[in-house]
């Protein structure tokens, strides 16, 4: 008889969240956000969670918040019901005879690992191999759409020690306003702040090029994703003419898509993010790609709350190489959460939890206030 712990059900719960501020982005301006939180329980009475988050419903990637739902309701969790608990690799095995759905994976994926670090009693991240930074750097986007207001923030964000470094987010105004945008934050925060740019595929290729070279004068420091995702050749074009590195994001998914954008020479830096990846341990695969094409990695974030911000977190501490740190904010960016302690963030860095499993706990009460059908006070 077999007497190992093996799963024994699978929720996923959709939860609407405020943000603090409107977030602009390319393609669509953020006032909520959408988290499937899911939670596995297991015949051993340990239960796991994970979670899949996506931008927009549909405007950012292809996989919709109800759309990762259905898909673990309706097709992934029978593949799971019954299978051994302590075997994570075997359990995502089984997942691979359904076509693509990486969110929905990555949920999952995290789940069972949570599930198995509190049973042997250790992090995530002792069981992706071992953390080799207690913290990681975190960034923060500047994204009101106001310049002035993206200053003020950003000023008392280097004075609460919390962010030094600024992302913004382009692309959705005529060429010739996101640059003032840009040199006008670059005025306020001054020489020694660095800053970033996400364009989120909105350019052409000519009018990447016209953008980056005054981009690159007015001293910002990584360019991320100026064209769209399917144009890798303009993609390595404009990495080849410019000195400022031009960061993959939207076109980088897992290590296939690593190991092609490297033999093309189209990025100098990898945005990686667990949910485009298909999991934590496929994040890891990606960035063994990138470091044996001396390709810089960055801690890319879909805007997860602590949950999926938590397990990117451990996966980015095993990460032997994080050239360009991380931008794991996005409980920063949530008026409220669904855990009952948030994550730690400090001198400019976000603390990597050191408990057994992911190191958070869900909320019941706050789960059951935001999760969509507000159908009870727990999970079913
Ligand atoms: C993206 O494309 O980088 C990450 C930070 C942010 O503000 O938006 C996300 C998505
Ligand atoms: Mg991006």
């Amino acid at each position: 008889m077999n007497t190992n712990p093996c799963i024994a059900s699978i929720d996923a719960v959709l939860v609407d969240l405020p943000t603090i501020r409107a977030h602009k982005l390319a393609m669509t301006t953020m006032s909520r956000q959408t988290l499937v939180i899911v939670r596995v329980l297991f015949s051993d009475g340990i239960s796991g969670i994970g979670e899949a988050t996506t931008i927009g419903g549909l405007a950012y990637g292809e996989q919709s918040p109800e759309g990762i739902k259905l898909t673990i309701d309706t097709y992934l969790t029978p593949l799971l019901l019954g299978t051994e608990a302590s075997n994570v690799q075997a359990a995502m095995r089984r997942l691979s005879s359904a076509q693509g759905n990486s969110f929905a994976k990555s949920a999952l994926e995290t789940a069972l690992l949570d599930a198995q670090g509190q049973r042997l009693g250790l992090p995530v991240h002792a069981l992706l191999g071992g953390a080799v930074r207690e913290s990681l750097p975190v960034l923060w986007t500047l994204a009101s759409g106001d310049a002035a207001r993206d200053v003020e923030e950003a000023l008392a964000l280097v004075e609460a020690r919390r962010h030094r470094v600024f992302k913004l987010k382009i692309g959705s105004r005529a060429l010739a306003d996101d640059i003032a945008h840009v040199q006008a934050i670059r005025r306020g925060l001054g020489d020694d702040v660095m800053l970033t740019v996400d364009i989120n595929q909105a350019w052409d290729e000519a009018t990447a090029v016209r953008g980056i070279a005054a981009l690159e004068a007015a001293g910002v420091g990584l360019i991320e994703q100026p064209v769209s995702r399917r144009n890798r050749r303009a993609l390595a074009r404009l990495a080849a003419r410019f000195d400022v590195p031009i960061m993959a994001d939207e076109a980088i998914h897992d290590a296939v898509d690593a190991f092609d954008l490297a033999a093309d020479c189209a990025a100098d830096v990898y945005a990686l993010k667990i949910s485009q990846a298909g999991g934590l341990w496929p994040t890891l695969r990606a960035a063994a790609v990138a470091d044996a094409a001396g390709i810089g990695i960055y801690g890319g974030t879909l805007l997860e709350g602590s949950v999926g911000s938590m397990a990117a977190a451990h996966v980015f501490a095993a990460c032997p190489q994080l050239a360009w740190g991380t931008e794991l904010f996005g409980p920063l960016l949530l008026k409220d959460d669904v855990v009952t302690q948030r994550p730690s963030y400090s001198d400019f860095e976000l603390q990597v939890p050191q408990t057994p499993g992911l190191g958070v706990q869900l909320d019941a009460d706050k789960l059951a206030f935001y999760r969509r059908d507000r159908r009870s006070t727990s999970f079913p």
